[in-house]
């Protein structure tokens, strides 16, 4: 495991000539420092207190993401961690720029949720050539070789997908026209929640999928599209809208709504995550059901690199447990969701 101390990392090049008087401030405000932090001197070791890690997020553009880093950082910070976190913005360019300057940093572990599943090869060939693991969180990416990364924890997205599929299928009679607003194009959640639906549908001639788009899973881009879906000839047709995120759901809610029709019912509308808007949708009567997608994996996550940083071996992958939530349970258990 590289242990580079940070002081090394940040290291100050004490070669330069001073005067005798800048030599002796400098080491009483040293001193002074190294005592102050926390009441103790560094660990004169060479080695670093705490555990570096870089983290690389994809972004904030859903209730789930926000929640998700929420719980990294606090995870982090309660385990004394020196977190050092970039928000790329849902560019993959950016991920790749922040691993980079992470391996500059001699970070000790570097953890992403991949926007996309390709396009990190060459920059996770440059971290293991540089001694750095690197956990993924949430998302998985195709790689050629997996030993580029030490492990994945995630959800199982094409079981959220097929639950949703067959929520669709028990709650249904008859033929059911559905429309589908699909995640961020390339995306291990959005190709493997079309996947999983689509598995289970196949066994059921009465459902059929008329109408697919991307909403980039945010609530404007869901809106957006799904209000022009509403104007095209196919509209009235459609009995059902399956969404790969709460967030597109409640931008398409709006839309149905402001075409005058009546979300939850003219249209049954199953979507994922399980935020907690999610379950006041369905208290509305807007939403039928939402599809458990947990964020909470701070501690997990964090269990993880600690072991990783330690050299102990760690699961290859790590799913997350998770459940299916309707509207008939949800005004009993929104004050309970943490998200
Ligand atoms: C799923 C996560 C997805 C959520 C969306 O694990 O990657 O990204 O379902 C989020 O809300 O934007």
């Amino acid at each position: 495991m590289k242990t580079v101390s940070r002081r090394d990392r940040a290291g100050i090049p004490l070669s330069l000539a001073f005067s005798r008087a800048t030599a002796l401030l400098a080491l009483l405000v040293v001193s002074i420092g190294l005592v102050a932090c926390d009441g103790s001197a560094e660990p004169n070791d060479g080695s670093s207190a705490s555990l570096v890690v870089g983290f690389s997020q994809i972004g904030a553009e859903s209730d789930w993401r926000r929640a998700n880093t929420q719980s990294i950082r606090d995870e982090a910070a309660k385990r004394g961690i020196d977190l050092r976190f970039s928000d790329a913005q849902q560019k993959k360019e950016n991920q790749i720029k922040a691993i980079r300057s992470f391996i500059a940093q001699g970070v000790d572990v570097i953890a992403f949720s991949p926007v996309v599943e390709t396009g990190f090869e060459q920059v996770l060939e440059e971290a293991k050539r540089a001694g750095i693991p690197v956990v993924l969180s949430d998302r998985a990416v195709e790689v050629s070789d997996d030993s580029l990364y030490v492990s994945f924890i995630g959800s199982d997205f094409e079981e959220e997908g097929r639950r949703a599929a067959q929520w669709l299928v028990d709650n249904t009679e008859g033929e059911v026209r559905v429309a589908e607003l699909q995640g961020t194009p390339g995306s291990a959640p959005a190709l493997d929640r079309a996947a999983g639906f689509r598995a289970v549908i196949e066994n059921h001639d009465r459902v059929e999928i008329v109408w697919s788009q991307s909403g980039n899973f945010t609530r404007t881009e869901g809106k957006q599209a799904f209000q022009a879906f509403l104007k095209s000839p196919d509209a009235d047709s459609v009995t059902a809208l399956y969404a790969h995120n709460d967030d597109m759901a409640i931008g398409a809610i709006q839309a149905i709504k402001e075409a005058g029709k009546d979300p939850g019912e003219d249209i049954k509308i199953v979507s994922i995550d399980a935020v907690k808007q999610a379950f006041q949708a369905m208290i509305d009567g807007d939403l039928n059901c939402t599809v458990e997608c947990n964020p909470l994996i701070g501690p997990q996550l964090f269990d993880i690199i600690e072991k990783v940083a330690a050299g102990e071996s760690v699961p290859k992958r790590v799913k997350v447990e998770e459940g299916v939530f309707t509207a008939s349970e949800a005004a009993e258990l929104i004050d309970s969701r943490q998200y």
